[in-house]
């Protein structure tokens, strides 16, 4: 059912996606980016970083009063770390579904932490988990400078939009 693009681009959301060092390191960055991409979710920036271990503390500061705060900022500062922006409709809810549950022993088979990795200190990908942390994520990893808005030729099919 075609709608009109207004109602579109009032349901387009943004959402931060990190490839953590484990994932870059295992040769799994075609494989993740290509999950998003097929979905039909469209790529708005990325980059490869190797963030400071402060960095990685603003990234986690959620969780700074778990006892594996200090061992997790240290493992996402070890390495390259891919950084992207997705947009799509429902892409923060979905993007966690596609990801998985936090550790990979529960994650169902065909999700990308259920299909590729093993123990929870290892999942290989960071998503955000609600639209106020996408915000403040992607605010924290780029500038917005770096995000590219651009009509793809796909999204007429992808959403039906007249
Ligand atoms: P999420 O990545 O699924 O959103 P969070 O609870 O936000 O999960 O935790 C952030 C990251 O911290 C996880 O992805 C995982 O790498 C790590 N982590 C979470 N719980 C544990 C744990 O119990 N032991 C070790 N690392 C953990
Ligand atoms: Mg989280």
């Amino acid at each position: 059912m075609l709608y009109d693009q207004e109602a579109h681009a009032a349901e387009m959301e943004r959402t931060f996606i990190a490839i953590k060092p484990d994932g870059v390191q295992r040769g799994l960055i075609a494989e993740i980016i290509s999950r998003f991409e097929r979905k039909g979710y469209k790529l708005m920036a990325i980059k490869l970083v190797v963030p400071t271990k402060e960095f990685a503390q603003k990234h986690y500061h959620d969780l700074k009063e778990r006892p594996f705060f200090d061992g997790l900022c240290d493992f996402l500062s070890s390495g390259p770390v891919l950084a992207m922006v997705w947009e799509g409709e429902g892409v923060i809810k979905y993007g966690r579904k596609l990801i998985g549950a936090t550790d990979p022993q529960k994650s169902e088979p065909g999700t990308i932490r259920g299909d590729l990795a093993v123990v929870v200190g290892r999942n290989i990908i960071h998503g955000s988990d609600g639209p106020e942390t996408a915000k403040d994520e992607i605010a924290l990893w780029f500038e917005p400078s770096e995000l590219v808005s651009y009509t793809s030729n796909a999204e007429k099919w992808i959403y039906g939009v007249n």
